[in-house]
């Protein structure tokens, strides 16, 4: 265990750029919002909490003026990663920043989580600082993100799949086949990503041209569209919405620390908590589905995602189903005679699933995270909470800090020296 904590720490040691973390040398040389708030969780776990106040506070200096957290901030000094800074077009928009460059979508505000584990890391003089810190600039993020992205009851609105995290998920699949686009719309781009992976673990070029024109789209209004109703890729999404609430609840507790009010944060938590059951809730599959908001209609992909409302105290989630989900659809035995099992992007039995193509089925050791996290959190989800936690750790010290894995053979995919695997696996071994 020592020396997969070691181990982590090296990774950690080597992507950390001065004031953030990268998620990885090659293929990512910028810092990406949920990533760095993994990186955060994982440096305080080894006891370096002032790496994670540093990431935060370089995280807030790309913040918009109206709240929102671009999903990346460019380094300029980096090597090459498209899109690039021109082809975002973020420069002149007023609501920007005017000193560094960022993106104009959104990630899973995971921000929260991580301030309260760096701030359980500090003294308390040093954490009420901390807090006080982080305190506007998060309320302005969780305020974006209910004003602006959960208009219809609460749930979290996407606009393009990189928002959630997830890119390549065959839940966007349905809602990208609808967009009514050509390929001359699509502004001119190139891929370097390929360079760095093999093309057959990453999205297809008909997908990353969707991805360039949808890019376009929402630059087109400079990601602040004045009817989001009008935009042609809207879905509400478990993932996202399940992290706002579980976010919120950190955040009220964060106002408490603090005296300040704390109530609106709550019911905002139990807001998304009541609209995930009232709208995504899918008895057939035991999970939580999301609702492409253009069509009307849910999309019915079991992806591990859909277990994540298992975050939420909500009284009307219904636990033992989603348990049940998770150990019969989405969980896979750890490969390699591992111990515990390993949950999947997306369930085996599902028609789109690819065991190893990017967000398509292969192991992401941050869902696990999540999803551990959630297990944990029910008396009766401790033992499979364990199993879970066993199966990432065999999957790291067979394969390494890799991006992610194929479920059946634990063959490591993607970048090399990952950021948040290393991260999240620190946090696992050093509780
Ligand atoms: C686009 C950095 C990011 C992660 C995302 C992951 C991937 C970017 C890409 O890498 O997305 O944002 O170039 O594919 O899907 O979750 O934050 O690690």
């Amino acid at each position: 265990m020592s020396d997969l904590l070691g181990r982590a720490g090296a990774v950690l040691d080597a992507n950390w750029i001065g004031q953030s973390t990268k998620p990885s040398t090659r293929l990512y040389p910028h810092q990406w919002s949920w990533d760095s708030a993994f990186a955060a969780i994982g440096n305080s776990a080894r006891g370096l909490p002032e790496r994670g106040i540093a990431e935060m506070q370089t995280l807030f200096g790309g913040q918009w003026s109206n709240g929102l957290i671009p999903h990346m901030i460019f380094d300029t000094t980096a090597a090459d990663y498209r899109p690039s800074p021109s082809v975002w077009g973020t420069a002149d928009l007023a609501a920007a920043p005017d000193d560094v460059l960022t993106s104009g979508m959104i990630q899973p505000a995971v921000h929260a989580l991580a301030i309260r584990a760096v701030g359980e890391s500090l003294e308390p003089s040093e954490q009420r600082n901390f807090y006080s810190r982080c305190f506007e600039p998060l309320r302005a993020w969780h305020d974006y993100l209910w004003r602006e992205r959960s208009r219809d009851g609460g749930l979290v609105e996407v606009w393009h799949p990189w928002e959630s995290g997830m890119d390549n998920s065959p839940l966007w699949d349905s809602a990208l086949q609808r967009l009514d686009w050509s390929l001359d719309e699509v502004p001119a781009y190139e891929r370097v990503d390929t360079a760095h992976a093999p093309k057959h673990v990453r999205p297809t070029t008909l997908d990353y041209d969707r991805y360039m024109w949808l890019l376009g789209v929402l630059r087109g209004h400079g990601y602040e569209p004045k009817r989001p109703e009008d935009l042609p890729f809207r879905v509400a999404d478990v993932l996202s919405t399940s992290i706002a609430a579980a976010a919120d609840l950190e955040l009220a507790h964060i106002a408490d620390s603090l005296g300040a009010p704390s109530s609106e944060f709550r019911d905002r938590a139990h807001q998304r908590g009541d609209s995930l059951v009232e709208q995504c809730w899918d008895g057939d599959s035991g999970t939580f589905l999301n609702i492409d908001r253009v069509a009307g209609e849910s999309i019915a992909v079991t992806a591990a995602s859909g277990l994540l409302p298992l975050l939420l105290p909500h009284p009307a989630i219904e636990r033992q189903r989603l348990i049940a989900a998770c150990q019969n659809s989405l969980s896979v035995p750890t490969p390699m005679s591992g111990k515990g099992f390993v949950v999947s992007t997306v369930a085996p039995t599902d028609p789109a699933f690819e065991a190893e193509r990017y967000w398509r089925g292969p192991v992401w050791i941050n869902l696990c995270w999540l999803i551990e996290r959630g297990l944990r959190s029910q008396a009766d989800g401790r033992h499979l909470a364990d199993e879970l936690r066993s199966g990432v750790l065999s999957l790291v010290e067979h394969s390494g800090f890799r991006e992610y894995f194929n479920p059946y053979t634990g063959e490591g995919l993607g970048a090399r020296d990952f950021s948040w695997s290393a991260s999240l696996v620190a946090e696992f071994v050093s509780r």
